[in-house]
């Protein structure tokens, strides 16, 4: 099959639930790859657009605001904007951040339910569900809990089991309580009508789709294909009014919403409008960004969210007729929590405390170093953990030691023996040679990598230009022929100068900062491109840097990290106070 030709780009990141502060988990699994790719791409000078934003219906929003006793706005809203400003410190660089809380939100997802069931996509079902008799309401997803009928999990809810992911019809769930403070009744089954999206319709159309795309992560894969083998209807309206109301004029429809799976992938639709009436003032600006084939769509989501991306939404867009399809989606594995005292990875979990909230790590750390470390960890084809010792490693001995290191060093020698100026090469032997002809195919590694989202292939190939820097600045040792042979000390500065300047770029996407400090000292500017696209900036870093460009003085761009600290810091966080 050919390679499609795209126009476009159009990335999104999961909605996170505005209902809790976002943790590094999170980071790991949707945010910081995407970004990651995203500002590679932005580099590259390809039109690019990056959407997310708070995902604000829901029982999760609803149970909080129960439990702290306020309303479910004042939840999104203290939760929404503590978000984006978390992920705007992280330098995680949407171009909107919207809400699903928005009216135009409500507009786009009841056109989306108009048209499946103009379509016949959605039926009617009479359902059981769990009713309080004493708070006199239905008990939809995590308001009933029980034992599940397969795993025998004690925390399962209605009809799914986070657990063992079993689904079952509500009866079946074994000793059923009231999840709601103060309501002591136990759950009865009551009759609800409700709506569901036939699943099955699309079951040939998913299959092909699947099949079409070899190339994405077997873990996605594997889970979408679970899926398609076995689709069902599946509900997708709620008893509660916390939620999109639902576009039919039927009474059976009053104190029901949309529930808020459905609504939330539409979300990034939503949101793609918002973008396009912000920056351009034209409602149909977003249009070709979601209708138009040569736009490429890719989700970037942790793993729990797969059957969502990959199977549910793919399905309602298909409904729609005119939508594009995601061309991949980009599931990651968990970033688990290595625990000092027993010596092993567990799960994060906020009744463990031992989750670390973004919040409290930008407080601490730049962001270049937290980029760094959660990249070069990421969680791509298995679980990975958060280890402090790890952390303090891989920062101080890898990002510091051998790219700033390097960096620092060529430039100080090179700021105070030529004049602050790039110094003219003599002639080049071999060692300079080689170093110089490697860089255009070591710049294209790691585009290499980013294009086929190995985010820590592609770290450690970043890495590795500073590691072979480092061996030839070690064997041409300017710090001695310095004072004796002053032509070939320019001459390795000149060759040193030119892998820092690859290395501003390369670093770009990873440490933003560090990037932007260097670029600051090499007087170059690296293209910030966008929707509507710009220079190659990526490419343009094989040209180098020409003998003679000034340079201002260096700068430290990454800071080492005080092991004293973060001995302290782990203290802090097994104590349960980095959230
Ligand atoms: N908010 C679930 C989650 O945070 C959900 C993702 C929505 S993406 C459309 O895992
Ligand atoms: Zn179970």
């Amino acid at each position: 099959m050919p390679e499609q030709q795209f126009t476009r780009t159009l990335v999104t990141s999961a909605l996170p639930y505005a209902n809790g502060h976002i943790h590094l988990g999170h980071i790991a699994g949707a945010y910081l790859p995407a970004d990651i790719y995203v500002r590679f791409k932005r580099l590259k000078g390809e039109s690019i657009l990056y959407i997310c934003g708070s995902d604000e219906y829901g029982v999760p929003i609803t149970l909080t605001a129960l439990k702290e006793g306020v309303s479910p706005k004042e939840v999104i809203d203290r939760y929404h904007a503590a978000n984006a400003e978390a992920f705007a410190r992280l330098g995680i660089s949407f171009d909107l951040y919207g809400r699903t809380s928005w009216d135009l939100h409500a507009d786009t997802t009841q056109t989306f339910f108009r048209t499946l069931y103009d379509g016949g996509y959605i039926e009617e079902q009479e359902m059981e569900l769990w009713y309080s008799e004493q708070s006199g309401k239905f008990l939809p997803d995590r308001y009933v809990k029980g034992t599940c009928p397969k795993c025998g999990y004690e925390d399962a809810t209605g009809d799914e089991c986070e657990n063992c992911g079993a689904q079952y019809a509500a009866h079946d769930l074994i000793n059923p309580r009231v999840n709601i403070p103060g309501d002591t009744s136990t759950p009865v089954l009551r009759n609800s009508t409700h709506w569901f999206l036939r699943l099955p319709e699309f079951a040939g159309a998913l299959k092909t789709w699947l099949d079409s795309h070899p190339e994405w992560r077997t873990n996605v894969k594997g889970i979408a294909y679970g899926w398609v083998q076995d689709l069902r209807a599946r509900c997708i309206t709620r008893d509660t009014d916390w939620g999109v109301p639902i576009p039919l004029e039927d009474p059976r429809a009053a104190g029901k919403r949309i529930y808020v799976w459905f609504d939330a992938p539409i979300g990034y639709v939503t949101n793609t409008r918002q973008w396009g009436i912000d920056t351009t003032g034209d409602a149909a600006a977003w249009e070709p960004w979601w209708k138009d084939a040569s736009t490429r769509l890719i989700h970037f989501i942790g793993k729990d969210n797969v059957p969502f991306h990959a199977v549910i939404f793919p399905a309602m867009l298909m409904g729609q007729k005119d939508y594009i399809l995601p061309d991949n989606v980009v599931g990651n594995e968990y970033l688990n929590v290595f625990n000092r005292q027993t010596g092993k990875a567990e799960k994060g979990s906020k009744s463990k405390g031992n989750m670390i909230s973004v919040r409290w790590f930008v407080e601490r750390f730049s962001r270049d170093a937290i980029r760094y470390y959660i990249c070069a960890i990421m969680p791509e084809a298995k679980d990975a953990a958060f280890d402090w010792d790890e952390f303090l490693n891989r920062y101080n001995g890898e990002l510091c030691d051998v790219v700033g290191n390097f960096v620092h060093r060529s430039l100080t020698m090179t700021v105070k023996n030529f004049e602050g100026k790039v110094p003219e090469p003599g002639e080049l032997d071999a060692d300079d040679r080689a170093l110089l002809e490697s860089l255009p195919a070591l710049i294209d590694g790691v585009a290499e990598s980013l294009e086929g989202f190995r985010f820590r292939q592609a770290s450690e190939r970043f890495i590795d230009i500073g590691r072979r820097a480092n061996v030839y600045f070690d064997t041409k040792a300017p710090w001695t022929t310095r004072k004796t042979d002053i032509v070939r000390t320019g001459t390795t500065l000149y060759v040193c100068c030119q892998v820092v300047r690859a290395l501003c770029t390369v670093m770009a996407p990873f440490a933003p900062d560090g990037a932007a400090k260097l670029a600051e000292t090499l007087g170059i500017t690296l293209p910030q491109g966008g929707p509507n696209g710009g220079p190659d900036g990526w490419n343009a870093a094989k040209q180098g840097i020409a003998a003679g460009s000034p340079l201002q003085a260096p700068q430290v761009l990454f800071p080492k990290v005080d092991p004293d600290l973060i001995a302290q810091l782990a203290d802090e966080h097994a104590a349960g106070k980095a959230f």
